[in-house]
């Protein structure tokens, strides 16, 4: 393996490439995953592989959210097992979250492995192992929740979710956070809060974000969740991608 000089200038995005390759070689990721991570960068290549201020403050709004939850999950996939096992874990206890497994190519032994691999950056209680729940509207290999994890919950942090799915459980009538860096995709569009950040950036900034908002009162948390605008979000996002330095002087005007 070759080693990645701190000071090249795309440091951060080739370290998080290596991650998501070790994940498919652990088997945790799936192969499409590396197809999902390309996209990604893309994105985030586009908005500046940074955290544009409206995607801050749609991050504080959904640690005021979680705080305030009464059954929070962070639903995990393979990319999120690679890319940020342990920031999902720290963001779990910072807001007293559960954490849920939960796949878009669903087979039992990924679900095995991204619980161990959780476990070992200190999760105590992963669920997704018990299949006994379901999101109505979805074929069985895509529906399949736990009935006291997701189906249960009222707030749930779905990064990198599928569009069908993500309205599938905005039907339910649950509280939708979407981390995606596609301001265009359809599960940020229909999430409640988008978060349009690259999810290694996102997770841990929800994560300080709770632990400033920790002594908040109910009222100052609801304040928070209130003020925010999903639509301005995706419009910032959608601005920032048009604005960026790519763009030839005669898109500026
Ligand atoms: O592990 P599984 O089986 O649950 O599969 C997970 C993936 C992500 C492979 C699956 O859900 C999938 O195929 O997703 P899509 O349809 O490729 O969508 C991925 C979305 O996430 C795209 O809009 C990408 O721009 C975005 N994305 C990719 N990497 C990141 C990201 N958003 C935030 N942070 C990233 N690191």
């Amino acid at each position: 393996e070759t080693e990645i000089p701190e000071d090249h200038p795309r440091y951060a995005s080739l370290v998080t490439r290596h991650r998501i390759e070790a994940g498919v070689e652990m088997g945790i990721t799936s192969k499409q995953g590396l197809i999902a991570q390309g996209r990604g960068e893309a994105f985030d290549y586009l908005l500046g592989e940074r955290t544009l201020p409206s995607a801050d403050a749609a991050e504080r709004a959904a640690a005021a959210t979680l705080l305030a939850a009464d059954r929070p999950v962070l639903s995990v996939n393979g990319n999120v097992a690679a890319l940020a096992p342990g920031e999902t874990v720290a963001l779990a206890e910072a807001v007293d979250a559960d954490i849920e497994v939960n796949l878009f190519n669903h087979t039992d032994e990924r679900v095995r492995r991204i619980a161990a691999h959780l476990r070992d950056h200190g999760a105590d209680d992963v669920k997704g192992l018990a299949a006994d729940g379901e999101i109505p509207g979805l074929d069985h290999a895509r529906g399949t929740v736990d009935a006291d994890g997701i189906e249960a919950a009222d707030v749930v942090v779905v990064p990198l979710e599928d569009g069908d799915r993500a309205e599938a459980l905005d039907a339910m009538g649950k509280t939708e956070i979407v981390i995606d860096l596609n301001p265009g995709s359809r599960s940020p569009r229909t999430a409640d809060i988008p978060i349009i950040d690259n999810l290694v950036r996102a997770v841990p900034n929800v994560t300080a974000h709770a632990r400033d908002l920790a002594d908040a009162s109910a009222a100052e948390l609801q304040a928070v969740a209130d003020g925010f605008d999903p639509d301005a979000t995706l419009a910032a996002a959608e601005a920032a991608i048009r604005e960026g330095s790519f763009a030839t002087p005669d898109d500026e005007n």
